[in-house]
């Protein structure tokens, strides 16, 4: 069983997570309509694996005796005036959701709740890969500069890149 502390702090990653999708999800929009389609394709499955995320976590406390409570959301803000912009911001949320994970496992030791703690861990590891991937593709994109030929590689490689394999041609 849940404590209500522990219930609630899971139930504000719910949000934290529906919110990272629904921001990958209009970045997704937005690089597609720009004509960047490998970097629309890597935001759109960003935006999936996000919602994996938070379904995890409903599931998680439902099972554990409480009730996963799904929320209204905030209208992603987002700065589009370059992709650079874009994965900037990409980068800051995935170290803010880092955050919060950590003020969670925290709780989970202050609740002695051992098996919350246990089940965490796959969210420690998950965004230790995601601010990971976040940095790389940020110096690429330093590398790449105003390079055109470059941009053009840089989106067909996005294609292929994952949180979870570095893919994309050194
Ligand atoms: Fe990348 O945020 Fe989920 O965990």
């Amino acid at each position: 069983m849940l404590s209500e502390i522990m219930q609630s702090a899971l139930n504000e990653q719910i949000k934290v997570e529906a919110e990272s999708s629904q921001i990958y999800l209009a970045m997704a929009s937005w690089a597609e309509v720009k004509g960047f389609e490998g970097i629309a394709t890597f935001m759109f499955k960003q935006s999936d694996e996000e919602r994996q995320h938070m379904l995890k976590l409903v599931k998680y406390v439902n099972q554990r005796g409480g009730h996963a409570v799904i929320s209204a959301l905030e209208e992603p803000r987002l700065d589009y005036t370059s992709f650079k912009t874009l994965f900037t911001q990409l980068y800051r949320h995935e170290v803010r959701v880092s955050e919060c994970i950590n003020i969670l496992v925290d709780i989970s030791l202050s609740e002695k709740d051992y098996a919350t703690h246990n089940f965490l861990q796959w969210y420690v590891s998950e965004q230790i890969e995601e601010e990971a991937t976040a940095r790389v593709i940020l110096d690429k994109i330093d590398l790449i500069g105003d390079d055109k030929g470059g941009l053009y590689l840089f989106d067909n490689d996005m294609k292929n890149f994952s949180a979870t394999g570095h893919n994309i041609v050194q």
